[in-house]
């Protein structure tokens, strides 16, 4: 494995024989953290909680048989990347063929090699590994480090399923450098960069909690997703983040809200009653910022 990679990569193994799993626990158990399970009820539960990097998964097993998890498994929005390897004694090439259209990356026939076996799961573990990385650098703004408006698309969307299927609210935070135009001008591009790049770091240390997002929306313009917050704590969390870039002390004197910089905030709380769909949310919040702006900058209009 190389040096990018993590170090113990999760391998599930689902198999309604006891006996077969040990086999080829042993195989692994230097190179991965192994989890077990024998019934296709269990498989799914612990595909949903341990999020395993790939799943070898018998076929034949008594209560629901390995097509049917592979199935669900590639149904469900939690484990539909997760890669599966049919490890089965149906070794008929239809079989083989059913295995691959249900969504399988490789199919493995029992009685098997296990320096064969071993170096394919191997194989199939690095290619998701490297494209878990992929997916990660996908995700980051190049210019400050932080989450980009891709990241932020996909975490506004799960934050959402969580708000409704829970019953909580959801608060976003829009937030706008003000009189960057201006900063750039009077400073140049490149401090106007580095400026970015501490806001970013300002606004992502200032957001705390495990499940709060910070991301770069374009531009000067921030995003802050905080699940399970109300009205209240949007505004305090606004507040943190306006006396953290005042902590940074920025100098700007071309600005007319202040001489260092500062920003305009939008807040907008989704109630778990609402039916609004994330672009009104968002609208919502550009709105508060417009607010924010007309009443001369550097506040947080909700
Ligand atoms: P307001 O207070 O109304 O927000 O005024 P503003 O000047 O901040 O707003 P405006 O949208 O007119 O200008 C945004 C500026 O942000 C213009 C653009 O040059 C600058 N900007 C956007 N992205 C970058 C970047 O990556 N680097 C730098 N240095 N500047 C950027
Ligand atoms: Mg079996
Ligand atoms: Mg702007
Ligand atoms: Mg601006």
């Amino acid at each position: 494995m190389q040096h990018f990679l993590k170090a113990h990569p999760k391998l599930l193994i689902v198999d309604d024989q006891p006996l077969n799993i040990r086999v080829l626990r042993e195989l692994f158990r230097s190179d991965c953290e192994v989890y077990m399970a024998t019934s296709g009820e269990q498989a799914l539960q612990l595909s949903r909680d341990l999020a395993p990097d790939l799943i070898l998964l018998d076929v034949i097993m008594a209560d629901m048989d390995g097509h049917e998890v592979c199935r669900r498994l590639k149904a469900a929005p939690e484990t539909k990347d997760t890669p599966v390897i049919f490890v089965t004694g149906k070794d008929h090439v239809d079989d083989e063929a059913i295995g691959f259209e249900l969504g399988a990356v490789d199919y493995i026939r029992k009685p098997f090699n296990s320096v064969v076996v071993r170096a394919r799961v191997m194989n199939h573990l690095k290619l998701k590994l490297q494209s878990d990385l992929l997916r990660e650098m996908a995700m980051v703004d190049g210019l400050t480090g932080i989450t980009n408006r891709r990241g932020f698309d996909e975490r506004f969307e799960a934050a959402r399923a969580h708000a409704r299927r829970e019953q909580r609210p959801l608060s976003l935070l829009m937030i706008d450098i003000d009189y960057f135009k201006k900063y750039n001008d009077l400073y140049g591009h490149q401090q106007g960069d580095q400026c970015l790049r501490d806001v970013a770091q300002a606004i992502k240390a200032a957001v705390c909690r495990p499940h709060d997002q910070a991301c770069r929306f374009g531009g000067e313009e921030f995003a802050v997703l905080l699940p399970d917050t109300d009205e209240a704590g949007a505004l305090k969390v606004a507040q943190k983040l306006h006396a953290a870039i005042a902590q940074l002390s920025i100098e700007h004197h071309a600005s007319d809200a202040a001489k260092i910089v500062t920003l305009s905030i939008g807040a907008a709380v989704r109630l778990p009653s609402s039916t609004a769909s994330l672009e009104q949310h968002l609208k919502w919040a550009d709105e508060q910022l417009y607010r924010a702006k007309n009443e001369g900058r550097n506040r947080t209009c909700i």
